[in-house]
């Protein structure tokens, strides 16, 4: 097979693999199946392109990008047609896709399978020669799990509107279908709400270090959720509560506890700065586990009803996210009382709640309630009992093992001269290298749980140290691959591409794409780049 795939795809990642040259398709994530087929097709400005229209300028774009060639003009060099269209029946975002010398065809089973098929085919652009072509090839796709996320952490640092467009379109090139925006947290509050004016007013002017902050406008808000239709991914907004609730404090003070200043709390000020927490002040710092709410007033749950209330009609997409972890300012019942309440408010507007898995703890969740696993891929401290207790409760979890997928966590120093980025943190075991990002597989973290328990996989990315768009390029980019990877594609074993040697090979052979989308990825030395 592998000899048949290289000459079949002579041009894409070329790599010596103990001692051998094999050849992968530099598809990623990892396609359920693939085969190569005769000639390639060779593209040019007058290929023309038809079918759908959304598809077809996702294309134009993106070729136009990567190679300069600005399909669709009758007076250009090159022919033959690419094909897109959707055709109903198959699996929920999968696509088939072929190329032949005649001619391209992606058939979508429904918008989103044919926006990922898109993705494929311009992964698949090969330079030869002074033109491009695509190799003969046929790929039958369909995601493992149904929800593939990403989240950006827009409280310790704010990131504009642009800023997180543009991760949806990267996110969007490695099939992601959901962008979970953590909007709340101490250092600030950062979506308008008219029910609580305050909360931006007073909530949203300041970041970690001092930084300037920033909030959305709903009219802001309004265009993300657009943009990410616009590429097919949700938009899954998080109010962080109880826990994380500083910044509410300097808006509505009569809803906030004192902060609980521990030992941990301290240690974290004296070695990352930014001072003790103080009631009425805003916080810069980077400790958490010190703010709760105060859970025994009703009118707390009058915030709560307005928040998500308010959040549930700007958001089409069926999900709210409450929070829910590292509230060590709560008491344990406090905390049970808390999140089963704030899960009921937003089961009762129609929505399905997610939580962090500390949630899991609480007896009377609502019983949709998704627990968002933060964990290692071994389980610790009980971490695995709060997320079996989830699927106990008759719905499922969204992995996001901190030691693998966190993406704010270092990269090791390269032994190289590749320098690793200064940026991130340590936290979760250390630093994370791609192939670690890469080593884990999502049916094997929790004792128990198995692919029907599990719906989606989530690569987090918080921003303590995370400034700007060239912040998180750096630190997503290769490891987010390996996220989407874990998303989307066969388990591992159940495909022969599913290998740290073959994951190595083909996010190498994208770093041209990555570059021609502007992305500053890490050139880890992990990864043989073309
Ligand atoms: C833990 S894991 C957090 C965040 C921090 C992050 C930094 C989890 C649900 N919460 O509050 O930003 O570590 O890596």
């Amino acid at each position: 097979f592998a000899a048949f795939l290289a000459a079949a795809l002579a041009g894409c990642a070329p790599a010596s693999q103990n001692g051998d040259t094999v050849s992968v398709p530099p598809v990623v994530p990892a396609p359920a199946s693939i085969q190569a087929a005769g000639a390639a097709f060779a593209l040019g400005a007058s290929t023309a392109v038809e079918g759908d229209p959304d598809a077809a300028a996702a294309l134009v774009a993106l070729v136009k990008a990567r190679t300069g060639v600005g399909l669709g003009d009758s007076t250009g060099t090159g022919g033959g047609r690419i094909e897109l269209r959707v055709a109903a029946g198959g699996a929920p975002e999968s696509y088939r896709l072929t190329v032949a010398e005649s001619g391209v065809h992606v058939t979508g089973a429904d918008a989103a399978g044919l926006f990922h098929g898109v993705q494929t085919l311009g992964q698949l652009l090969t330079r030869d020669g002074d033109g491009w072509v695509v190799p003969g090839i046929t790929i039958d796709d369909a995601p493992r799990f149904a929800y593939r996320g990403v989240m950006l952490d827009v409280a310790r640092h704010f990131h504009p509107v642009s800023t997180v467009k543009a991760y949806i379109d990267r996110a969007a090139s490695l099939k992601f279908n959901a962008l979970h925006l953590h909007l709340s947290d101490d250092q600030g509050w950062r979506i308008h709400l008219d029910s609580r004016p305050e909360l931006t007013a007073r909530a949203s002017g300041t970041a970690v270090g001092g930084d300037a902050g920033g909030f959305y406008s709903k009219a802001d808000y309004r265009e993300i959720v657009e943009y990410a239709a616009s590429r097919h991914l949700i938009v899954v907004p998080e109010i962080d509560m109880p826990g994380h609730t500083h910044a509410v404090g300097l808006a509505y003070p009569e809803l906030a506890e004192a902060p609980v200043l521990s030992d941990d709390i301290r240690e974290t000020a004296r070695v990352h700065g930014g001072g003790l927490p103080a009631a009425g002040a805003p916080y810069e710092g980077i400790a958490v586990g010190f703010s709760s709410l105060r859970i025994h007033d009703e009118a707390t749950y009058d915030f709560v009803a307005d928040v998500f209330g308010e959040l549930a009609a700007m958001t089409p997409g069926p999900y709210l996210h409450l929070g829910g972890d590292e509230a060590l300012g709560t008491s344990a019942d406090g905390y049970a009382t808390f999140v089963s309440r704030a899960s009921d408010v937003i089961a009762d507007l129609g929505k399905t709640p997610v939580a962090w898995h500390e949630a899991g703890a609480a007896e009377n969740l609502a019983d949709t309630t998704i627990g968002q696993y933060w964990g290692y891929m071994s389980p610790t401290d009980g971490m695995d009992v709060r997320a079996r207790a989830f699927v106990a409760n008759g719905s499922q979890l969204i992995l996001s093992p901190a030691d693998a997928i966190y993406l704010d966590m270092k990269y090791p120093p390269s032994n190289s001269d590749v320098a690793g980025p200064s940026l991130g943190l340590e936290w979760a075991n250390g630093p994370t290298s791609v192939e670690q990002a890469y080593s884990w597989e999502p049916s094997d973290v929790i004792a128990g749980i198995d692919d029907a328990d599990i719906l989606g996989v989530e690569a987090p990315l918080w921003t303590e140290t995370i400034r700007d768009l060239d912040d998180i390029d750096v630190m997503a980019f290769p490891r987010i691959a390996a996220a989407a990877e874990a998303a989307w594609s066969p388990a591992t074993g159940e495909s022969e591409l599913r290998t740290w040697a073959s994951f190595r090979e083909r996010v190498g052979a994208l770093g041209p794409l990555w570059s021609s989308m502007g992305i500053g990825f890490h050139p880890s030395d992990e990864i043989p780049w073309a």
